[in-house]
């Protein structure tokens, strides 16, 4: 295990005793109160098992009334706690980094109501995001996110983390998607924001705060929804690029040819192909003649097979005229798209497949957002392989960083400098993943020092002992840092 960041327990909270489980088990019932071993030791590992905490019980809520009598009571016995989804976060947010007392939502996973005309979705916390969109796809709805983990991850969590994924380009983001929330506070309150509506200009909107907070402000039990409707026609393509300024041009022409109907432009560099052709079983090169360096996975969704499907042909044709686009294939049946998206899902995979590896979330203009993978790909020159990818249409790349093994010295070659690079071109430091126990040393390379203070006057607002997830986002020490 390694991480980047090294934090002291902080004393003010009290470790786990026997009383406490016997008041936990009078909560949940004796199955919802897991100390089994190896269920403990994955519940404590993060997705990339580079953070690992020491955590000795998981609880297992089945109701919010549950939610709030546990944490009404870690608040009471100062017991730091822990919030988990599908545990599917990058950041080491989603585990323990001592003994906090894990609370997992899976077993909330009840879909409360599904409104067909207004595609408004209301559901527990737990649900998985795959299971949703099962859910309504039956209904000719789907989700207005997607990412590669959606087999596991959960709408709570996927809320908490504000995910982004790959059709955030089509359908905004969750600040816009989620019309309402219920949360339990640190005290154990229970506050409805369960709101279901489109439009609601009434006093602050309080739920936003609690999207994207990472579990440091209140545990999401409950969330609302507003689904698009699931369109017919779905068309994918790969195309190969001779450099990224062609990429660029590529996404400017996308925007005006494709218009309404382009749902995805993601990016993937060489390095990052090569990462997935060589570790994910079953992948085989789109465009095996092309051996160029930059590739993009482009998909349209719309309602009219026969005219989405001539635009994007016609699209590849005049992008290819023009020069932007060296070779490309638009795919001729939905097992071909597929093989393209598990190429563009499967990185994350492969890299974990193929060493160590340091993962960087940058939000940059498009002009900066391949430019720094090249200059730290020059700065570690064959200490590591650099790789380049992500959702290019949101300008959000994914830096990462794949080495044999986690190495001090390997890391202080790309921290600050990422960091710095990041904030010296007007960029954040996380665009979707958020910062977790990994980044709150960074925040101040994408916040100034008044908005970080503000953010720790609602943390101490709403959790004045501090034991929803402590340790993670914040920095503590905002009052020392200063901004770039
Ligand atoms: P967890 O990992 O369990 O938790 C994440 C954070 O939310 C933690 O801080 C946790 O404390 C908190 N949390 C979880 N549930 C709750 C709750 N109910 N109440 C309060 N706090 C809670 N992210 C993107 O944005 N875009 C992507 O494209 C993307 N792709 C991914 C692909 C893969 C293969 C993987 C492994 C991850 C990917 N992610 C992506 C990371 C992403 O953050 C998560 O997958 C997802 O949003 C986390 O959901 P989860 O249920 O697994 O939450
Ligand atoms: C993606 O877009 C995810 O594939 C994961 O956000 C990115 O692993 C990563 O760095
Ligand atoms: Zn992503």
């Amino acid at each position: 295990f390694a991480t980047s960041t090294k934090v002291n327990r902080n004393s003010r909270f009290d470790s786990l005793k026997t009383n406490d489980m016997e008041h936990f088990k009078s909560i949940v019932g004796a199955k919802g109160v897991i100390v089994d071993k190896d269920e403990l030791v994955a519940a404590n590992t993060d997705w990339m098992h580079k953070y690992q905490g020491h955590s000795q019980i998981l609880l297992r809520p089945q109701t919010t009334q549950q939610v709030s009598e546990i944490i009404t009571y870690c608040n009471s016995r100062n017991l730091a706690v822990v919030p988990q989804g599908g545990n599917t976060g990058l950041v080491g947010g989603s585990v323990p980094v001592f003994d906090e007392v894990i609370v997992n939502l899976g077993a909330m996973n009840k879909i409360i109501e599904f409104d067909e005309v207004s595609g408004i979705l209301v559901c527990e916390a737990g649900c998985i995001l795959e299971n949703l969109d099962n859910f309504i796809g039956g209904k000719g709805f789907t989700m207005p996110l997607d990412l590669g983990a959606k087999g596991s991850c959960q709408i709570g969590g996927n809320v908490s983390t504000n995910a982004g994924g790959l059709r955030l380009l089509r359908y905004g983001s969750l600040h816009g998607n989620v019309l309402g929330l219920e949360v339990v506070l640190a005290d154990g309150e229970v506050v409805n924001m369960l709101g279901t509506l489109v439009k609601d200009n009434t006093g602050y909107d309080m739920k936003q705060l609690f999207i994207g907070s990472e579990g440091t402000l209140g545990v999401v039990t409950k969330v609302s929804l507003l689904v698009p409707a699931k369109l017919g026609s779905v068309n994918t393509a790969f195309f190969a690029c001779e450099d990224y300024t062609s990429c660029q041009n590529v996404l400017k022409e996308a925007k005006r040819q494709l218009g309404e109907i382009l749902s995805a432009f993601e990016f993937i560099d060489r390095p990052a192909l090569d990462m997935a052709l060589t570790h994910l079983p079953g992948t085989r090169d789109p465009l095996p003649q092309s051996g160029k360096n930059f590739y993009l996975l482009i998909e349209t969704t719309g309602s009219n097979e026969t005219h989405d499907k001539e635009k994007l042909d016609a699209f590849l044709e005049s992008t290819m005229e023009k020069g932007f686009v060296a070779d490309g294939v638009v795919a001729q049946d939905s097992t071909q798209a597929a093989s393209f998206w598990q190429i563009r899902e499967g990185i994350s995979e492969a890299l974990g497949k193929a060493g160590a590896v340091y993962k960087y979330d940058f939000s940059l203009s498009p002009e900066h957002f391949y430019k720094i993978v090249e200059d730290l790909r020059d700065r570690l020159g064959s200490d590591a392989v650099v790789v380049g990818y992500g959702h290019l249409g949101d300008g959000n790349v994914h830096l990462n960083v794949s080495a044999r093994e986690y190495k001090d010295e390997l890391l202080e070659k790309v921290e600050p400098y990422v960091f710095e690079w990041v904030a010296k071109h007007k960029g954040s430091v996380s665009a979707e993943h958020g910062l977790g126990l990994m980044k709150p040393h960074a925040l101040h390379y994408s916040k100034s020092a008044e908005a970080i203070a503000l953010m720790e006057r609602f943390k101490a607002l709403l959790d004045p002992k501090g034991i929803l997830n402590p340790y993670k986002v914040l920095p503590g020490t905002s009052k020392t840092v200063s901004t770039p």
